[in-house]
């Protein structure tokens, strides 16, 4: 079913932030017409890190990952659209780069599976895991897009 509010958690990874890429990324989300609710640079704790990777956890790259994920700021958004999470997972590429196509996040600026810039809730129940780990409920906006009459034709 078509969910025009659907929130999903997007992360913008260290490797992104190292290499200048949160206007692209962020752009990109509000040129396709998304709402950003509440976006905040973080510097991601070991905890946050194993509450956002715990379905990972025992697997052979997790210490990595985590590692990875603490070792430099990221940029935690929460944005809101049309089947925000598919979308989000379609714009992102698959989690391997060298499986995403050019358009994608991945598939244009990463060529890593670790190094691959951002994450991305892929289900309403990791978003509604993830999401608390960053933000408190009085931190997301509620407010209206004014263009999203020109967005959205139903
Ligand atoms: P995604 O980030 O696309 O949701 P995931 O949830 O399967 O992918 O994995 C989380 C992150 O873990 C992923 O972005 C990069 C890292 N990762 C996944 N598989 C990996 C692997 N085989 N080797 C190294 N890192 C991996
Ligand atoms: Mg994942």
């Amino acid at each position: 079913m078509t969910q025009t509010n659907e929130r999903t958690f997007l992360l913008i990874k260290p490797d992104a932030v190292q290499r200048g890429f949160i206007g692209k990324v962020v752009s990109r989300i509000e040129e396709k017409g998304l709402k950003i609710v509440a976006l905040k640079m973080v510097q991601v704790t070991p905890e946050q890190a194993a509450r956002q990777y715990a379905c990972h956890k025992g697997r052979p790259f997790y210490d990595s990952l985590v590692q990875f994920i603490c070792s430099s700021p990221s940029v935690a958004m929460l944005v809101e659209g049309r089947d925000a999470i598919a979308l989000c997972r379609k714009m992102m590429g698959a989690t391997d780069p060298k499986e995403s196509p050019p358009g994608t996040i991945r598939g244009d600026f990463s060529l890593d599976v670790k190094h691959n810039l951002i994450h991305g809730s892929d289900s309403p129940e990791s978003f509604a895991q993830e999401f608390p780990v960053y933000f408190r409920d009085d931190e997301i906006l509620n407010y209206h897009l004014d263009l999203e009459r020109w967005i959205y034709y139903s």
